[in-house]
């Protein structure tokens, strides 16, 4: 992999105060060069914003916080760091849930098939990954309803997890999605962008992980968000109809470039 990668971790979080130093210890403790966090949090009442300040403060240049005000949002939050990640010249962009069901261990897979891929997706729903023992059959319900029923049959998308949080983007990926027009806000965010991503051709690959229930804190996720699927799907297909693939490129462009931007504020 190439040494000058830089990497950004992009965390959102809602009351993550207990999560958010283990997951950002996990996440460093792994040693990758060129890669920092980048916490975007939304006001969190429990205090995750003073937590993620005084990390950031303990490591600095390699942890970054965005405080967000206002109405509280996942897509948002996804889309400010997303943003922001690129600004500041990052060449892969993760995405992951602060709460550790996401395990900072297969990063490096990640960045590694990132070299050929280019977004890659942790996924449950592939041979070899796997479900935390203690989901409800609710929770079963919802996540199969949501993958089979309404990605696969209505918007046809081929990806098999497309409600997976964590992913490695590249920066061509982010910088060829139109940000500006995701506009969902619960699971489906995840499913917007997958959506999208199969519609310009993006090269994407599905790698399989272990999904682990959060240990401590919360669900943020109100069953009126989790549903937003439901009559968010035609929607989507409506706002992004006109979404071409992109043009074919020699395989080298999905290497990283250059920074263009060295500043790590
Ligand atoms: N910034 C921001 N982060 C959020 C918001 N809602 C959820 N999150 C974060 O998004 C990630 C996923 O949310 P979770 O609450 O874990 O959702 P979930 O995995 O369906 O629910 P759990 O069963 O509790 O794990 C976590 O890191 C949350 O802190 C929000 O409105 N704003
Ligand atoms: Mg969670």
């Amino acid at each position: 992999m190439d040494e000058t990668m830089k990497t950004v971790v992009v965390i959102p979080t809602y009351n993550e105060a207990d999560n958010l130093p283990l997951v950002t210890a996990s996440v460093l403790s792994l040693g990758i060069p060129g890669l920092s966090v980048l916490v975007v949090d939304d006001d969190s009442p429990d205090g995750t914003g003073e937590v993620a300040d005084k990390l950031a403060e303990r490591n600095p240049g390699k942890v970054n916080v965005i405080h967000r005000t206002g109405q509280r949002g996942f897509g948002k939050s996804y889309i400010s760091g997303f943003k922001w990640a690129l600004e500041h010249g990052a060449d892969r962009i993760i995405q992951m849930d602060a709460d550790l069901s996401h395990s900072p261990s297969y990063i490096p897979e990640m960045l590694q098939k990132s070299m050929e891929y280019d977004v890659v997706v942790g996924s449950r729903y592939v041979q070899g990954g796997k479900l935390d023992e203690r989901w409800s059959p609710w929770r079963h319900f919802l996540s199969w309803w949501a993958n089979s029923v309404y990605t696969r049959l209505i918007l046809g998308i081929k990806t098999k997890d497309a409600t997976s949080g964590f992913k490695c983007w590249t920066r061509y990926a982010l910088e060829a999605i139109d940000l500006d027009t995701i506009k969902s806000n619960g699971y489906v965010f995840q499913v917007e962008l997958t959506y999208v991503s199969e519609k310009l051709n993006l090269r994407i690959i599905e790698i399989p992980i272990y999904f682990e229930d959060r240990h401590k804190g919360h669900s943020k996720m109100s069953t009126a968000v989790k549903l937003e699927a439901a009559w968010r799907v035609w929607e989507i297909k409506f706002r992004h109809r006109h979404v071409k693939p992109l043009q074919p490129r020699e395989s080298s462009e999905a290497q990283p470039k250059p920074a263009t931007d060295e500043t790590s504020d």
